[in-house]
């Protein structure tokens, strides 16, 4: 039997960092069309469970029209079965009272469900003490937080080795937005499914789900499929070479040839120019972004000086490259432009 895990989709997010306002109003319908795709790929696969690992929702202050839409697209589909953990932004969220008849609801006690011999149980804490799974089935245990590599106390962390002897052969974890496999014994694996779209830079790189295909009592395949509707792309581009601003842009679109233009990209500028190249890295980014759908650059390359050529230099430019190179209060980024800018202006370049 197939199930799907998922988690932390977030629905209702409002994507507004570095996106304009109409962007983030059609990203945050998009991480509705992640959800829609996760479950259109469900049905024709012919998976009837879905296991949903907390934070479904991006927060209790979410609209109603947000509510609905979620509670609809469970009425929608009402031949899979969805099994949800609250988590810690979608706490009590939902209004419980009148619920899809599909829908299975884990909060602060533990509750199991039995399909054939598959049997999935959930609870919001890391309390351990009322789990009890019976060890004759394929045991799931839906949890929501962080795994830390030594006993804690905190309401979020979660310590593996306290599961010990409950018979869980598959912790389907969420709360980290990365996906993450994490071997616990020869019967027993902890996943992180991680989100399903990436919501900024910080959580760039593959997104999606994991099914699992149990046969016999046994996890026999588990497939992660990555199926944003944009990916997150943090590229780096080295620029020494460029000669000006158009061969670094040149550089960039090179770079970003083998990825969809509806991407996502944070462009991370390296290496060391050339004092004579023009960069103007806010047209670069105009640029880029009549191509692709969103660019932002982050400059970290450094502007290439030859401090020897300084150091017995008694001229004005001479003395400055060295007052500036000694004051220790500036950081590197401070630095640089400082250093650019009054060599240029020495040099009488165009700033
Ligand atoms: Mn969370």
């Amino acid at each position: 039997m197939k199930i799907i895990h998922c988690a932390d989709i977030h629905l209702g997010s409002k994507m507004e960092t570095n996106l304009s306002k109409e962007k983030a109003k059609i990203r945050k319908e998009e991480i509705f069309d992640a959800f829609n795709k996760m479950i259109e790929y469900a049905s024709s696969n012919n998976i009837k469970h879905i296991i949903i690992s907390g934070d479904l929702i991006d927060s209790k202050n979410v609209s109603s029209t947000v509510k609905n839409k979620v509670l609809k697209i469970f009425n929608k589909h009402s031949d899979i079965n969805f099994y949800y953990l609250e988590g810690n932004h979608d706490a009590h969220v939902l209004d419980l009272t009148d619920i899809p008849s599909n829908l299975f609801v884990f909060n602060s006690e533990f509750k199991k469900y039995v399909i054939d011999d598959i049997c999935i149980g959930g609870i919001c804490s890391n309390n351990t003490k009322d789990i009890n799974f019976d060890n004759d089935k394929y045991n799931i245990l839906l949890l929501h937080g962080n795994v830390v590599k030594y006993n804690s106390n905190e309401k979020d962390d979660i310590y593996l080795p306290n599961y010990n002897g409950l018979n869980i052969n598959y912790f389907a974890l969420g709360h980290i937005h990365k996906n993450e496999v994490i071997n616990v014994s020869k019967e027993s694996v902890a996943v992180y499914s991680g989100c399903l779209e990436g919501r900024g830079f910080d959580e760039a790189g593959s997104k999606g789900f994991y099914v699992l295909d149990i046969n016999d009592k046994k996890l026999v395949n588990l497939e992660f499929v990555n199926s944003p509707i944009r990916s997150i792309n943090i590229v780096n581009v080295d620029i020494s070479s460029a000669v000006d601003s158009d061969d670094i842009l040149k550089n960039i679109k090179n770079k970003l040839n083998s990825y969809s233009k509806n991407d996502l990209f944070k462009v991370i500028l390296t290496g060391e120019y050339e004092l004579e190249v023009q960069k103007n890295t806010q047209r670069i980014t105009e640029k880029l972004n009549e191509e692709y759908y969103f660019v932002k650059i982050e400059d970290q390359s450094k502007l290439k000086i030859n401090y020897k050529d300084y150091e017995n230099d008694i001229s004005l430019l001479g003395e400055f490259v060295r007052t500036v190179l000694d004051k220790q209060d500036l950081s590197e980024g401070e630095r640089n432009k400082i250093l650019e800018y009054g060599i240029k202006a020495l040099k009488n370049e165009d700033l």
